[in-house]
């Protein structure tokens, strides 16, 4: 590995394998393929996961772009059945609240398709719960410094998480319980910690079943200049 100074700091060779454009094409469509056969499943089977697998779906949603490689994430996984009951206990009176009233009849009836109601046994269901928080700043020597595009590096990280779940055969779903400051308290996070995004994570149930969706075509999400 070669190493050389740019600006006064380290910098290494890297080297990537490169595909022929034949081969790239294929690759290229191979994933999209593989991707498109991800669907978000509630019924997780409570079938156990080895924490082993967990530390690693982490490690790769951590491999995130973010700015200034500041990393601005927590990862928090529980397996504790009480801290999960308290979770879902938690999460439920929110999600109570919000299909009885806090949302627009437009957005409950958008949802009716997907099937989803206040009730979430998913909490308690399945063996993990993964939730990412975003670190807002860094306390460093008593001073707040801010990250940078913290959303931006946070959505990307629990994108790369998800595909990491999609490879090893396990099944999960966004869940954005609102407002979703109850964890920041039950799970005792700083300050500088916000909840992002709830990833219940586990192998589905026998028998699972999802909506009939079809994703956008091309052209419905691509324009291209060329
Ligand atoms: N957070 C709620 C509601 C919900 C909202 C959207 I947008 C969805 O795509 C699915 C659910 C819940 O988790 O039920």
């Amino acid at each position: 590995m070669d190493k050389k100074e740019i600006n006064g700091h380290p910098h290494v060779s890297y080297d990537r394998d490169t595909y022929s454009p034949e081969e790239a094409e294929q690759r290229a469509k191979e994933y999209y393929e593989w991707l498109d056969t991800r669907r978000t499943v509630r019924d997780i089977s409570d079938k156990p996961v080895s924490k082993e697998l967990i530390e690693n779906l982490i490690m790769a949603g951590s491999t995130a772009p973010s700015g200034a490689h500041k990393q601005p994430w927590t990862f928090c996984a529980i397996s504790n059945a009480d801290i999960k009951k308290a979770i879902r206990e938690a999460a439920e009176k929110e999600e109570y609240d919000s299909y009885h009233g806090r949302m627009s009849e437009r957005w409950i009836k958008d949802l009716e398709p997907i099937g989803t109601d206040w009730n979430k046994p998913f909490l308690e269901e399945a063996p993990w719960l993964v939730i990412i928080f975003k670190r807002v700043y860094e306390m460093e020597d008593g001073v707040k410094n801010n990250n940078y595009y913290v959303n931006e590096s946070v959505g990307i990280a629990c994108g790369m998480i998800i595909s990491a779940i999609h490879k090893a055969g396990l099944v999960t779903l966004t869940h954005t319980p609102s407002p979703m400051n109850f964890l920041t308290k039950i799970l005792n996070r700083p300050d500088n910690e916000r909840p992002y995004l709830l990833l219940p994570i586990g192998y589905p149930k026998d028998e699972v079943y999802v909506p009939d969706l079809a994703r956008k075509p091309l052209e419905d999400v691509a324009v291209f200049y060329e």
